[in-house]
């Protein structure tokens, strides 16, 4: 078999670019900021404009950056298939408005060449299944996977897996290696029922995605996440952990056994460095609240590793001062920077909610989907013009908005040469 070329493999990002019918429903349960927000004012042009701010920032430091579309909403297909009408239940209706495919970490689990058995990088579309907003994300998710990544020499687009399993994508997936362009050791994180939140990924899709990704059984870890964790508000992994390359930043309380997970890893990626926050440093309140582990681990082009962590962080007496006290000291964390991104973090979503890594060759990546300074600022420009400035609740559901939606949405996929997407 013809194995891809490895050697101008890197991390992108790509981030989702916010819809222009970004709102606040309240409509993910065990989901902390979305419940408590719900029913806000929404920002959508602030909050688009902030991603693109996000993105720039990530490029300035020398990271490869791509995007995502907004996927076409209100979904009217999934309003009739629920045969809803005007007097169906508001949850509905907003699930058809929802903007939450900006989260790419939740739109596919993604394994890079060198991990795979036939050299390809995998990746599969999640199927969302737990929230209902969400699950109607994979079939136009896939359609953009199936575009960006179609050169079949390099890539591998998988349909979901069987919606019995929940499957939230990489949001419960660690890749730790010596580089990103080394074979690494992927880490799947579960969740187990019984909680007073749904645990949203079913430890059998991260097994069936391991085996899809064709990954070698000395290779892959599949771990429990705490329920304490999912109780207090984690309802992903990547509220409470992230990696990047050989470190795995985590709060002490992520994993159900930390002990026998860190030996794990030692064992299956010898070198790796766990860098532990306690609980008594940092609550899993305060970690939930901030949001420091849903930060951006990246190693930018001059080697040294940085942190992106949301403003919040700063505003988090104990997190801010845990961030000092290891700027400090000698770990392999050596920076930390802040960004802006309050619409998405009132409904969950951090910086690292906000992408999507693939480890890959760019340039085998369609180019529409790799951002640079001149598509930023026409993202930028059509977002400035056509995104709403303002949703109330109750203009859910309006024809008026969802025209302005609609045709906010066709102008950026014209401007991005996208139309093919409607
Ligand atoms: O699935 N919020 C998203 C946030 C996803 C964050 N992603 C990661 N942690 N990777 C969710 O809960 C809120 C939408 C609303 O309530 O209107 C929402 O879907």
């Amino acid at each position: 078999m013809e194995r891809a070329t490895m050697s101008n493999l890197v991390e992108i990002n790509f981030d989702g670019i916010v819809g222009p019918s970004h709102n606040y429903a309240g409509l993910s349960l065990g989901n902390l900021a979305a419940t408590r927000n719900a029913g806000e004012h929404s920002y959508p042009r602030a909050a688009a404009l902030q991603g693109v701010a996000k993105m720039r920032h990530n490029m300035a430091m020398g990271v490869a950056q791509g995007f995502f579309l907004p996927l076409p909403r209100p979904d009217v297909g999934w309003l009739e298939a629920l045969a809803a009408d005007d007097t169906t239940e508001p949850a509905l209706m907003a699930g058809a408005w929802s903007a939450s495919s900006m989260w790419t970490a939740n739109a596919a689990t993604v394994s890079p060449a060198p991990d795979t058995a036939d050299g390809k990088c995998h990746l599969t579309v999640a199927n969302l299944v737990t929230m209902p907003h969400r699950s109607h994300e994979w079939p136009d998710t896939l359609a953009q996977l199936q575009i960006a990544f179609a050169d079949t020499a390099h890539f591998a687009v998988h349909a979901p897996v069987p919606p019995c399993f929940g499957d939230e994508g990489a949001a419960n997936h660690m890749r730790l290696a010596r580089a990103h362009d080394a074979p690494a050791l992927e880490v799947f994180v579960y969740g187990r029922m019984g909680g007073p939140f749904p645990a949203r990924q079913h430890e059998q899709a991260s097994r069936i995605i391991a085996r899809q990704h064709g990954l070698a059984e000395d290779r892959v870890l599949f771990v429990e996440q705490a329920p304490e964790a999912i109780a207090a508000g984690a309802f992903h992994n990547d509220v409470v952990a992230v990696t990047n390359e050989n470190v795995l930043f985590t709060h002490e309380q992520a994993f159900a056994d930390p002990a026998g997970t860190y030996a794990a890893i030692e064992e299956k990626c010898p070198g790796a460095q766990v860098v532990e926050v306690s609980a008594r440093a940092v609550s899993l309140a305060d970690t939930v609240s901030s949001y420091l582990f849903n930060a951006q681990l990246l190693t930018p082009t001059d080697g040294e590793m940085t942190l992106v962590v949301p403003e919040e962080c700063r505003r988090n007496d104990a997190v801010w001062k845990w961030l000092q006290d290891m700027l400090a000291g000698n770990g392999p964390i050596r920076h930390v920077k802040i960004v802006d991104v309050r619409q998405s973090m009132a409904n969950g979503g951090g910086p690292a909610c906000l992408r999507l890594r693939v480890v890959a060759d760019p340039a085998a990546v369609d180019q529409r989907f790799m951002l640079d300074d001149t598509k930023a600022s026409a993202i930028e420009h059509v977002v400035g013009q056509y995104w709403p400035e303002s949703i109330a609740p109750d203009q859910i559901g309006s024809d008026r908005l969802a025209e302005r939606v609609r045709d906010a949405r066709a102008r950026l996929l014209d401007a991005l040469h996208l139309s093919e997407l409607v």
